[in-house]
């Protein structure tokens, strides 16, 4: 059944023990960090701060920053989630009756990603025109060196200008005051990508935009998805939760946001004003840079009566997104293998911060097959983003970061198999020589063939033969070593 909304995957992640509520004070300024940084290193659990504070808004933290609590929120494990996809990839005619029968839990799926709009909702049981203010919630301060307090789990909607569909994206807003955030879409982010377009038509002073803060897990999650271009976030949350997510339209403009939110932010974004944003303690485990982004002016805030406010930080890794992108990782797989079915298996390992380093296994059939790989992946979405991507052969175990790292550096002959590409960087890199462009590398650590050059033999990975390790699992035992 799907989570109803942010109050029941609350109940869920305490039913399963993943939840720790705390009753007495603890400050959103760098304390409630402290707090979820610890609890994420540790294993520990996600936190329901009950007294922030300041603030009679108790503040969710953590609630995706596990395995478990990833499957809690998706009511599946990431790799059902991309059996799924599998599934409705491969999806064909039906033959027959039972062929026919066998289909209607996918049809069943299908009719569950469109959204549906509801005249009210429960965000709308406070709605504020005047009177209100930021600081009635508890935004945490989430590092010392943080221009300042930044709302942080966020779903910002906006609507392209010339096709009329809607995005979502998780995007930070640092609070300058009561009424007025950053809005840091990054370059290459859809939000950005609208803003443009809508400065580019012209006429238009501002463009509309709508924050909601807490939701439903699969809808907040559906977010932070690198989704083609005017594919609604909308829908794939409705595909995730296996029911249609329940919109309401926004009271001061044509927006829409999820029915069941906690918080609701209405307002504008003036096109052409530009504000200094950051520094900002970052995925990367540094201050990203200050830089000039949009301001957001809000117009009026609704939410539901005794709201909780959800966030989370982000920091050296693993940190909550580590979590999130992991899922990422495997529920893009099959829609990645969609394009690329030679593509065996990806990685992401927590060190790389998702895009630095992206392992890839795939199965080799003509020479320079890697680096067709590395151009497919830098030319894929957000995956234009990736700093350094190895390809292996499908015998290695990308999951196994240390057998990785074992072949490649034995296989790669540095000069002939790196390459170097520039291209688009992540906002976020402080190391590319002008921000959003720099250098890129592939390394391809696949074993190499004649038909490439390589006129050497290429040797075995040793192995013991079996029968010499089945006589010696008996003398093992008979030497009482277990
Ligand atoms: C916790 C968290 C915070 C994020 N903050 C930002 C941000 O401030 N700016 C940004 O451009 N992307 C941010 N992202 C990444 C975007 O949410 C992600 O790239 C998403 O796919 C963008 O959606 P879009 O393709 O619809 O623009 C964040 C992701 C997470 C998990
Ligand atoms: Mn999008």
């Amino acid at each position: 059944m799907a989570h109803t909304d942010l109050r029941d995957f609350i109940r869920a992640l305490e039913k399963n023990r993943e939840l720790r509520r705390i009753s007495f004070e603890v400050d959103p300024y760098l304390e409630i960090t402290e707090f979820a940084d610890r609890s994420v290193k540790n294993g520990g659990p996600a936190f329901l701060f009950e007294k922030p504070k300041g603030s009679d808004v108790p503040v969710l933290i953590n609630a995706f920053a596990n395995e478990r609590r990833m499957e809690l929120a998706l009511e599946a494990t990431p790799e059902e989630v991309a059996g799924r996809i599998a599934e409705l990839i491969a999806m064909r005619k039906p033959e027959g009756m039972l062929g026919k029968l066998k289909m209607l839990p996918k049809l069943a799926d299908l009719a569950s990603i469109f959204p549906k709009t509801v005249s009210d909702g429960p965000c709308k049981e406070n709605v504020q025109r005047e009177g209100f203010s930021l600081d009635r919630l508890p935004i945490l301060h989430c590092w010392p060196q943080d221009a300042g307090r930044f709302i942080t789990l966020p779903m910002v909607f906006s609507r392209n200008p010339e096709t009329g569909k809607r995005n979502c994206g998780c995007y930070r807003l640092q609070v300058f005051d009561g009424r007025t955030t950053g809005m840091h879409w990054q370059t290459h982010k859809q939000g950005a990508e609208h803003y443009r377009r809508m400065r580019a038509t012209g006429g238009a002073k501002r463009m509309d935009v709508a924050v909601a803060i807490g939701a439903d897990p699969a809808t907040m999650y559906s977010a932070i998805l690198p989704l083609p271009p005017d594919l609604d976030e909308m829908m794939i949350a409705g595909f995730l939760r296996g029911k249609p997510v329940e919109m309401v339209k926004c009271e001061t403009s044509d927006l829409e946001v999820p029915a069941n939110s906690e918080i609701v932010l209405e307002g504008y974004v003036e096109l052409g004003e530009l504000r200094n944003e950051g520094p900002f303690g970052d995925h990367t485990g540094f201050y990203s840079l200050a830089d000039d982004y949009p301001v957001f002016h809000i117009t009026c805030m609704t939410h539901r009566s005794k709201p909780m406010y959800a966030t989370t930080i982000v920091g050296p890794p693993p940190m909550e997104d580590f979590y999130m992108g992991k899922a990422i990782e495997r529920i893009f797989l099959p829609l990645m293998r969609l394009q690329l079915p030679e593509i065996r298996d990806i990685c992401m390992p927590a060190e790389g911060i998702f895009h630095n380093l992206i392992l890839v296994s795939i199965r080799k059939s003509y020479p320079g097959h890697a680096r067709k790989v590395m151009h497919a992946i830098w030319g894929l979405g957000q995956a234009m983003f990736s700093k350094c991507i190895v390809v292996v052969d499908e015998d290695v175990d990308v999951q196994n970061v240390q057998e990785v790292a074992w072949k490649v550096l034995n296989n790669i002959d540095p000069e002939r198999d790196i390459q170097f590409v520039m291209g688009p960087i992540d906002s976020l890199d402080h190391s590319s020589r002008l921000p959003n462009y720099g250098s890129k590398m592939g390394v391809d650590a696949t074993r190499k063939w004649k038909e490439e050059g390589f006129a050497r033999p290429w040797p075995d990975v040793i192995r013991m033969s079996s029968e010499v390790r089945a006589n010696v699992d008996a003398l093992w035992k008979k030497a009482g070593l277990g």
